[in-house]
């Protein structure tokens, strides 16, 4: 029987799996919310921007490690949700972004809210497909699940012209294609890597995000490091893949991690990659190892041939499933070597010292005070989201995750994803904890969708360091011209009443002493909770106050 392509749209997602998508409606894809009225399989999530929609999106995504999928309008949708598409591919997560498009006959006229999608999104999307032909629908969706997943995973556009929603066709849906992937790593690989692992005195384990963060990923990773004694370092926003408090921990790399840190990691005397890109932030700005060349032996593991011999040259690449080689690893273990414990220890002892919060001495409030409380509060699987901004450091620094808690912050350090992402998460994993961290700056550019966290019941707790300012940006100000303080201060509405206004609690911490009654209190809220953290712009990140910064 002849369908809407819309109608034969919507099946195609169904058979992919697909059970949520998230929106702002436009003109442009009219069909396809109408075909979306009647699909029982798939929810629609009306937001309130487009970089919220794609935001949730890939929130979603990095939860089910499963394609996020957003549906926007043309131009002007389709320009505010390209900071999800930018962040898709910064963070590996895979995203498939629907948009609409101008009728055929029109394209190329610069018709009304006309863009170029393959021009707009070239340097960012892994792909942009446009649907001519409702006959192709199956075949392009199908594309898109494959290309957003294929190692590295990322974001892809597929585009829709509102006429060829409307058309008719006789094709069915198809089943999804099978995703192609690195295979296990050969016994030879294994036994190469375990005899160097076994040589060294001093090797280094440094984990990424392809694949480690699942269960399997987590387990693997701890029986690895345990079976052959290595210290375990996670890079940038992967600090949730191991036990902080394991005796292995060695750290994470994000930004700012203290000079004498780095120094002691650079004295390994072999680096195991496994599933990380090696990206910017994770190295240090390609110190850790130095590119292209490391002092140090490199053997680096990923399933995408193209993340290896990119920014280094590794005694050892390979092309393998991550989680696969930590497995087998992990049935070979190596020998306790007493020079190992020495080193393990080095670089063990003095993460876990500085996790350790104390009240700062001059009585001002911070967000170490919020996670000093969260710290014995919150559950051993809580989701913690953050935004960008220097007040997720103190997360970082100070909260000791378990292993089973999921931490989803933004590898491509985009503001706004907070929100969004918490929505998300409480939506997807209704019975844990979402506990969202948030900047006074971050709050008001997407902090709207706290009206999408109530319309949908997502019971997000956040927590919102109001402290004046766009603090990170003033530490890099103050650094550079101290006391030149200059487009970086704001003036703030009351959070507290602000959440309320969208029917969420809202509470205010305006002191050190009132923290853990308010986390309490938020926590055992049941529904969306707000919490107007007035932290002093002083204390400008976990490592330094402004006077410190001055020298
Ligand atoms: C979308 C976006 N715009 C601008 C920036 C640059 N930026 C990084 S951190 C930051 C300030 C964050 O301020 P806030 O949310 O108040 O947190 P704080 O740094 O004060 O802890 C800015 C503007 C960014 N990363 N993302």
């Amino acid at each position: 029987m002849p369908r809407r392509a819309a109608d034969l749209l919507v099946d195609c997602l169904a058979a992919h799996g697909v059970d949520r998508v998230f929106c702002v409606p436009g003109e442009s894809y009219l069909a396809v919310l109408d075909a979306l009225h009647d699909s029982n399989a798939i929810q629609t999530v009306v937001c309130r921007h487009e970089s919220g929609a794609g935001f949730m999106a890939v929130g979603d995504a990095k939860l089910t490690g499963r394609p996020g999928v957003a549906f926007v309008s043309r131009g002007p949708g389709a320009t505010n949700a390209s900071i999800a598409v930018h962040v898709a591919e910064q963070d590996a997560v895979p995203l498939v972004l629907f948009v609409g498009q101008v009728p055929r006959g029109e394209i190329g006229r610069r018709s009304f809210q006309e863009v170029d999608y393959a021009k707009t999104f070239a340097d960012m999307a892994k792909a942009v497909y446009l649907i001519h032909d409702p006959a192709r629908v199956p075949e392009i969706v199908a594309r898109a699940f494959v290309e957003a997943q294929t190692p590295t995973p990322g974001p892809v556009v597929v585009v829709l012209p509102e006429d060829m929603l409307e058309e008719t066709t006789e094709v069915g849906a198809i089943e999804p294609v099978a995703v192609p992937r690195a295979g296990a790593p050969s016994p030879a690989a294994i036994a190469e890597i375990a005899a160097r692992i076994a040589k060294a005195e001093r090797p280094l384990l440094i984990a990424g995000g392809s694949g480690v963060g699942t269960a399997c990923g987590r387990a693997a990773l701890r029986a690895a490091a345990e079976a052959h004694h290595l210290p375990v370092v996670l890079s940038f926003k992967r600090q949730d893949y191991f036990p902080n408090t394991h005796p292995n921990y060695a750290g994470h790399l994000g930004f700012k991690i203290p000079k004498p840190a780095v120094a002691r990691y650079l004295e390994a005397d072999l680096i195991l990659a496994v599933g990380t890109r090696l990206t910017e932030v994770t190295t240090q700005g390609y110190t850790l190892p130095a590119s292209p060349l490391p002092r140090q032996p490199l053997i680096h593991i990923h399933d995408d041939p193209r993340q290896i011999g990119r920014n280094y040259s590794a005694v050892l690449p390979l092309v393998a499933d991550p989680v696969a080689v930590l497995e087998a690893l992990a049935a070979t273990p190596g020998k306790a070597l007493a020079k190992r414990a020495a080193w393990i220890k080095k670089l063990n002892e003095p993460v876990a010292k500085a996790m350790a919060w104390s009240p700062p001495a001059d009585g001002l409030l911070d967000m170490g005070a919020i996670v000093a409380a969260l710290t014995k509060r919150a559950e051993r699987d809580a989701i913690f989201v953050t935004d960008a901004g220097n007040f997720s450091g103190w997360l970082h620094r100070y909260f000791p995750f378990s292993g089973e808690h999921l931490l989803i912050g933004c590898v491509g350090g985009a503001m706004g994803i907070g929100m969004p992402a918490s929505v998300a998460a409480a939506l997807r994993q209704p019975r844990r904890q979402v506990i969202h961290f948030l900047g006074d700056g971050g709050a008001l550019m997407t902090g709207s969708e706290l009206a999408t966290a109530v319309q949908y019941g997502a019971n997000v707790k956040t927590f919102i360091s109001n402290n004046g300012s766009y603090g990170t940006i003033r530490m890099h100000q103050e650094i550079a011209y101290q006391r030149r303080v200059h487009g970086t201060d704001l003036k703030n509405p009351d959070f507290a009443k602000w959440g309320e206004s969208f029917g969420a609690l809202g509470l205010t911490v305006a002191s050190l002493a009132e923290a853990p009654a308010a986390v309490e209190r938020a926590l055992a809220h049941v529904g969306p909770v707000v919490v107007d953290v007035k932290t002093a712009v002083e204390h400008i990140a976990p490592f330094a106050t402004i006077a410190q910064l001055w020298g």
